[in-house]
């Protein structure tokens, strides 16, 4: 994966130069982010997290991550005269603080007028405030307080095998017993025998029930439909067919399949920020829930790792990391993470990675350290030839893990504490060059870590 460097202006060349005036008027974009607006970066950093509301007719939700990435949902009556229907936004958003105006560029549109695609002259301002984001027309709450809300209630705003990217599939559970789940793909085939087009991305909006001693969710669809001019028949609250938990599409009608009940169970991890559902076929599905204020999570940037024994091999596009060390031989991951975007105030920081299994495990206790890596390097070109300097004197944190075998259900995530390290590099006690795994206070099989080409379960580090 290539990287991109953030290029401050006094090293741009004159074409950028003249681009960053165009769009930033005098300021350095790098030294000072945020667009022409200026206060707007403090707005959106504010805006990091899950927003929400819901009655019985119908939920919003927004969620923002970085730099004004956000999507918006919402499940609504189908509104024939202003061309209005459950779905969602994903996109960039922008707010001109002084004016109050929105301004977004979007990727996805699905729930037509409705949502932020469709501004007009006479909008009421919109502002971004510490307990809500509204206008004269509307106010919406900040989806639950993590601090002081209950671990075991699902409300919230949960992101399907990713904690940190926006474009993946997401449930809201609200406290008045409502559900919605949000699709932003098509899914060509998802039924196995429907049309194309059967499975667009949308919104569904139900009822639910969940009974924590089991983990069964029972969701139940909302009733509504119109019928269009053209004869079609448009669920209000199933705007996805047969993708997502309900099938509605016509196929599956006409096959006398159609589906507006759905049970699953799903396991919350004790600390309540992730949950497992297993599907009929096996495939475990990980739900991650969204932090209701900050960003909560940093993606890895790259990975790789280097290999004495093959000292030229470039491991930067495996879909996974290994981590090994013995006499005669010895694997170290390295990572990068961007930490220095986190501007909000965190308590411990932890690195997270998905454990695919050790191919010579026998559920023996192992454990990894994290050392300090002090030069530059890049995931598409080191090897162990030209790997970077690692400190080895001092390692920033140890975890012991079960080396489960390749496959085994048991392997989860390995959370390392980094807590000191990250607040080195935010304090500019060294510079983030990243993190090299190594097991060298100890021994153990050569374990496999999913990585950032990996398909799910990628790297990140969380913050509490
Ligand atoms: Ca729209
Ligand atoms: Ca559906
Ligand atoms: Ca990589």
């Amino acid at each position: 994966m290539p990287r991109l460097r953030q290029v401050p202006r006094d090293s741009a060349d004159d074409y950028a130069r003249k681009l960053y005036t165009a769009l930033f008027g005098d300021r350095d974009p790098v030294a000072q982010p945020g667009t022409a607006t200026g206060a707007d970066a403090a707005a959106l950093a504010t805006a990091q997290g899950a927003w929400g509301a819901a009655d019985d007719a119908g939920a919003t939700i927004f969620r923002f991550g970085a730099d004004g990435r956000f999507l918006m949902a919402e499940a609504k009556p189908y509104l024939e005269a202003t061309q209005e229907q459950s779905g969602g936004e994903l996109g960039w958003f922008d707010l001109d603080t002084r004016t109050g105006r929105l301004s977004t560029l979007l990727e996805l549109d699905t729930n037509l007028t409705s949502g932020t695609s469709h501004p007009g002259e006479g909008d009421p301002a919109l502002s971004i405030g510490d307990t809500a984001i509204g206008s004269a027309g509307f106010s919406l709450p900040r989806l639950r307080d993590d601090r002081t809300s209950d671990p075991t209630s699902l409300v919230g705003l949960w992101a399907l095998n990713s904690p940190t990217d926006l474009s993946v599939a997401h449930l809201a559970f609200f406290a008045n017993g409502r559900a919605m789940f949000l699709t932003q793909e098509a899914d060509a085939d998802c039924l196995g025998r429907s049309a194309p087009g059967e499975c667009p991305p949308g919104v569904e909006y139900a009822s639910y029930t969940w009974d924590a001693a089991t983990g069964t969710v029972v969701f139940n669809l909302l009733d509504g439909e119109s019928t269009l001019s053209g004869g079609q028949r448009l669920l209000h609250y199933d705007t996805n067919g047969c993708g997502g938990l309900f099938e509605t599409c016509a196929t599956a009608v006409a096959n006398g399949q159609e589906d507006r009940s759905t049970t699953i169970v799903l396991t919350l991890a004790a600390d309540g920020r992730s949950a497992t559902t297993t599907r009929g076929n096996g495939t475990i599905f990980t739900l991650y829930r969204v932090p209701t204020r900050g960003l909560g999570a940093v993606a890895v940037l790259e990975d790789t790792y280097v290999r004495a024994e093959f000292p030229n091999m470039v491991s930067g596009n495996d879909a996974m990391v290994v981590l090994y060390r013995d006499d005669n031989e010895e694997i170290i991951p390295l990572y990068r993470f961007p930490v220095q975007q986190v501007t909000e105030s965190f308590t411990r920081a932890y690195l997270n990675l998905a454990l695919l299994g050790c191919p010579a495990g026998r559920g023996e206790t192992t454990q990894a350290e994290v050392y300090r890596v002090t030069g530059d390097w890049n995931e598409s070109t080191v090897s162990w030839t030209s790997r970077p300097g690692i400190d080895f004197s001092e390692n920033w944190g140890v975890t012991r893990f079960v080396a489960s075998p390749i496959g085994s259900p048991s392997a989860g995530f390995v959370k390392i504490d980094i807590t000191s390290l990250v607040r080195a590099w935010q304090e500019g006690r060294f510079p983030n060059h990243g993190l090299a795994l190594d097991r060298r206070l100890s021994s153990g099989p050569d374990c496999n870590f999913h990585s950032a080409e990996s398909s799910a379960q990628r790297p990140f580090v969380s913050l509490e």
